[in-house]
């Protein structure tokens, strides 16, 4: 492999650990836990791993434990800071005992099911040290969740003598690798598993869990590029720039990028929900601002739209609720339908609200809506237009305007999407930092016989070795969702808080942004240099930790 010279800089990185890491290690356990909602449903279905305590690792005395085969698998999309995650895990069962292996399963669950292998040795995992990507072993989306790839898996993993398996995953991997532990754990296959909190998205947060891992690197390169555009389109004064950003649902990727680069617009879907503001409502708000703009002769500026936007728009999620329901049941029947009839066939299915609706959307839109899902049910929103979408909408309606006197300027549109460039970026500081600290702790969730538990690594807007490291029972973190047509456990998605801090401080400064043209350039992520510049915290986290 040709390296580039960040790249040879970079390996000699030492990530930070916690202080309580750092040495030998005891498991305290606290209070026992229980579901955020749905408490007896959730127990009934995990009797096993439901209400277990929370543990946090402080210094302690050596343990001597025989030696014992790890595996790992990556999960879903990547995200900075993976191989860090796995780095951390290879170094914590070393220091336990130097004759443990780590065995990584190739792109993905499929690699367990289909019995897909290495062995990660000290050489390999050296290469791929505060390394962006997720390359080590490749990821994939298959979706561990019945008995017979339960079964299959646990071929592989007896044939290779593995005590535990780690998942790192977002959301729904963390949910099977749940539903994996409750399922070894019934039958007393001896087999621990442990999940790791990995995604750009940052929606896999809550108490316990401060953010996901590469939701900082992400946000970071994104910003750095909105920047990049901002100073561009101040320079030439000629476009307005909409600029789609990964993070499925939830908004927070597009609310983090906004209080770094302060643009002129900023949607956040969790906010256009609660107002019941419909497709007109959110067209009309960014037209608005782009005729008051106008007025002052500023024919530029910068919108930011969060990839999720048209499931929250609430006459849109009711069409792709039942859009949901009526494919899981008829999924049969609808794949023999042909490409060119599907739309037709849709139309004539759902109810009469739903159906003038779909029916009035473009037709790349309406594909999306009822086509292409991934293997989790969900729409893949990041392949949604919805930045040309809005900004065709916007232009229709400032013609309108403009007819009718209310509306003086030019408007043109440059369209962006930044999602999968940001993926896999070298890890910030941060996540160097947290991913190795994360991994290291599985290693001693492990090393104390815990199933059924998420790594867990707090305390983050301090200094690394002030951090704390321990373990969340993932059933604690689950709640009862309509999955598919079915009612089915899930880890409970984080979305923007709107009465949040980071939701108040940007909304308090939306409307003097969307004026002056107030741009902030954060340029690129740094990886040497002063502590302000190197090692800060998005500041979502930094807002929501301030005391
Ligand atoms: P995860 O939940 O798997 O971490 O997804 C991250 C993500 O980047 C989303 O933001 C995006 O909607 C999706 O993956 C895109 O999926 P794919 O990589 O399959 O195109």
């Amino acid at each position: 492999m040709t390296k580039s010279a960040l790249q040879i800089a970079r390996a000699a990185y030492q990530p930070k650990l916690p202080k309580a890491l750092k040495g030998s290690v005891k498991a305290v356990e606290g209070a026992a836990t229980q579901s955020v909602a749905d408490q007896e449903a959730i127990q009934k279905l995990f009797p096993n791993t439901y209400g277990m305590p929370l543990i946090k690792f402080e210094e302690g005395e050596a343990i001597q434990l025989p030696a014992m085969n790890v595996g790992v698998i990556l999960s879903g999309g990547q995200a900075p800071g993976g191989h860090n995650v796995i780095s951390g895990l290879f170094d914590g069962i070393k220091t336990l005992n130097k004759d443990n292996k780590l065995y990584g399963f190739i792109l993905g669950p499929g690699g367990l099911v289909d019995h897909n292998y290495m062995e990660l040795t000290a050489d390999i995992i050296d290469e791929y040290r505060n390394t962006g990507g997720f390359d080590i072993i490749g990821s994939g989306r298959t979706k561990l969740e019945t008995p017979e790839q339960f079964e299959k898996g646990l071929e592989i993993i007896n044939k290779l003598g593995i005590k535990a398996l780690v998942i790192i995953g977002g959301d729904d991997s963390n949910t099977n690798a749940c539903v994996l532990a409750e399922y070894y754990a019934a039958k007393n296959a001896g087999v621990q598993v442990i999940g790791c909190p990995k995604t750009i998205d940052g929606d896999l947060k809550n108490d316990m869990i401060e953010t996901s891992f590469g939701f900082d690197t992400a946000c970071k390169v994104y910003s750095e590029v909105i920047g990049n555009i901002q100073r561009d389109c101040n320079s030439a004064r000629k476009y307005w720039h909409f600029i789609k950003l990964m993070g499925r649902s939830a908004s927070h990727i597009a609310l983090e990028c906004a209080l770094q680069v302060q643009p002129n617009v900023c949607i956040i879907s969790e906010e256009v929900e609660a107002k019941d503001m419909s497709l007109d409502d959110v067209v009309t708000y960014i037209a608005k601002i782009v005729a008051d703009r106008a007025a002052q002769g500023n024919n530029f500026g910068t919108v930011l739209i969060p990839e999720g936007l048209v499931e929250f728009i609430p006459a849109m999620k009711r069409l792709i609720a039942e859009l949901n329901d009526f494919l899981a049941a008829n999924a049969v029947e609808f794949a023999n339908i042909k490409r060119s009839r599907q739309r037709e066939y849709i139309i004539s299915k759902l109810s009469k609200e739903n159906a003038d609706i779909y029916a009035s959307l473009p037709e790349g839109v309406a594909r999306q809506l009822s086509l292409d899902r991934d293997p989790h049910g969900n729409v893949q929103v990041s392949l949604i237009e919805t930045e040309k979408l809005l900004s065709e909408m916007v232009g229709t309606k400032l013609a309108q305007w403009k007819e009718e006197g209310k509306y003086v300027g030019k408007f043109a549109a440059q369209h962006h999407f930044f999602g999968y460039e940001g993926r896999c970026a070298a890890p910030s500081n941060y996540d160097a930092d947290y991913c190795y600290s994360l991994g290291y702790t599985a290693s001693m969730l492990i090393a104390n016989g815990k199933t059924g538990y998420m790594s867990s690594v707090r305390n983050t807007t301090a200094p690394a070795a002030e951090w704390i490291a321990g373990g969340v029972p993932i059933t604690m973190m689950m709640n009862m969702e309509r999955r598919h047509g079915e009612m089915k456990p899930v880890i409970q998605k984080a979305l923007v808080k709107l009465d949040g801090k980071p939701f108040l401080t940007f909304a308090a400064k939306r409307d003097q942004w969307a004026l002056t043209t107030d741009y902030v350039y954060p340029g690129p992520i740094q990886y040497f240099g002063p502590t302000e510049v190197c090692d800060q915290p998005t500041k979502t986290l930094q807002l929501e930790q301030a005391k």
